[in-house]
């Protein structure tokens, strides 16, 4: 049986791409720091809670990465954990640091010194390439990250490339542009527009406030994303290639795409922070802006180019963003009716 590690299992990807490996018949051990029942939910949602072995991984201890890569000898290393949320990274620059951008570092010189046969995956990051420096970007584009995660992720990408190139690793870099589903957490934009706009649908909520509207996004569905990654390590050599949809919308028109699930149409009315949505038909106001949502530097947009993804993986986004919303708004109005 193949062996996989995923660190940070308990996360979106980390579910998703825990599922994709199991109907693969891998044998899948899951790193994660946190343990409670409640963190569990993505892999009991999946229905696959029983099938992975969870083991206590921590990023930001040297000793147990090298541990569990020498200890493990695993076929192939998928590095999902991180500090993921761009928005806190300026809050927390040395700990997103120490985990983004060290961790995978620890991980890269365990295997490197005791594991070299394992095959290794980086989550790399459209937010490297921040304040963009091309209108498509692919892996060729010149970075220019924006936020102390994107440095950080800039980081731990580079080394990938270094140890691949310096020791014949075969270590790869994914580089995607968001990615989104029901298992979302709710601090990301999509699922709090969800969440929150199914609240206001069941009766549970008055207001939805968001921070910067006009920002663009390349947005995907998570589950297909996980695949790519897979592809990746079963290439000869490791690489890095992009995964993204080619298509750009804003947070608006996620906002607008949601709300249409929910037979909501919309009416917006003033700009920027004094920008305000109704409901056409009751004139009930249900969108407002918030400042303290906006952040001290945005990526104003991005917009991937997968060409090399589709030529050597054979990898394409399927699902556009009006069905991602309906994937998520049922997902999300079917479970808060029942709460
Ligand atoms: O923000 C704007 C916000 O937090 C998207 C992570 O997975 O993808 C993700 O990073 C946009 C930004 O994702 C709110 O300013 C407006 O422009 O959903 P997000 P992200 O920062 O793009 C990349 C690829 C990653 O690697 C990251 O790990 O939406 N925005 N109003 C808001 N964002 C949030 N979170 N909340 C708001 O109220």
């Amino acid at each position: 049986m193949t062996k996989a590690f995923i660190s940070g299992i308990l996360g979106q990807d980390g579910a998703y791409l825990a599922e994709f490996l199991l109907k693969k018949g891998y044998e899948v051990y899951g790193g994660s720091r946190r343990n409670s029942q409640d963190e569990l939910y993505r892999l009991q949602v999946l229905g696959i809670e029983d099938e992975v072995s969870l083991v206590p991984f921590d990023l930001l201890d040297p000793y147990n990465v090298f541990e569990t890569v020498s200890a493990g000898q695993f076929d192939e290393f998928y590095n999902l954990a991180a500090q993921s949320f761009v928005g806190s990274s300026w809050e927390t620059p040395v700990v997103t640091s120490n985990t983004d951008a060290m961790g995978p570092l620890y991980i890269l010189d365990a295997i490197k010194r005791n594991s070299p046969h394992t095959k290794f995956y980086q989550a790399s990051t459209s937010e490297m390439f921040g304040l963009i420096q091309e209108p498509r970007q692919s892996e060729r584009t010149p970075f220019y990250p924006r936020s102390p995660y994107g440095v950080a992720k800039l980081f731990a990408h580079s080394m990938t490339v270094n140890y691949r190139e310096s020791y014949g690793l075969h270590a790869s870099s994914g580089i995607l542009f968001n990615h989104e589903s029901p298992l979302r957490g709710v601090q990301f934009v999509t699922k709090k527009i969800t969440t929150q706009l199914s609240e206001i649908s069941l009766g549970k909520r008055d207001i939805l406030f968001l921070g910067n509207l006009d920002a663009k996004r390349d947005w995907g569905y998570a589950k297909e994303y996980v695949e790519g990654m897979w592809q990746m390590l079963q290439l000869k050599s490791g690489d890095d290639f992009v995964l993204a949809s080619g298509k750009t919308s804003s947070v608006r028109d996620f906002v607008i795409k949601a709300a249409e699930c929910l037979d909501f149409e919309l009416e917006w009315e003033g700009e920027q922070l004094n920008e305000k949505a109704y409901i056409k038909s009751t004139g009930k106001q249900i969108l407002g802006i918030d400042e303290k949502f906006y952040r001290p530097a945005e990526v104003d947009i991005l917009l991937g180019n997968p060409t090399k993804a589709k030529d050597i993986l054979g990898w394409e986004s399927q699902t556009d963003l009006a069905d991602l919303a309906k994937i998520m708004v049922k997902f999300d109005y079917d479970r808060i009716s029942k709460s």
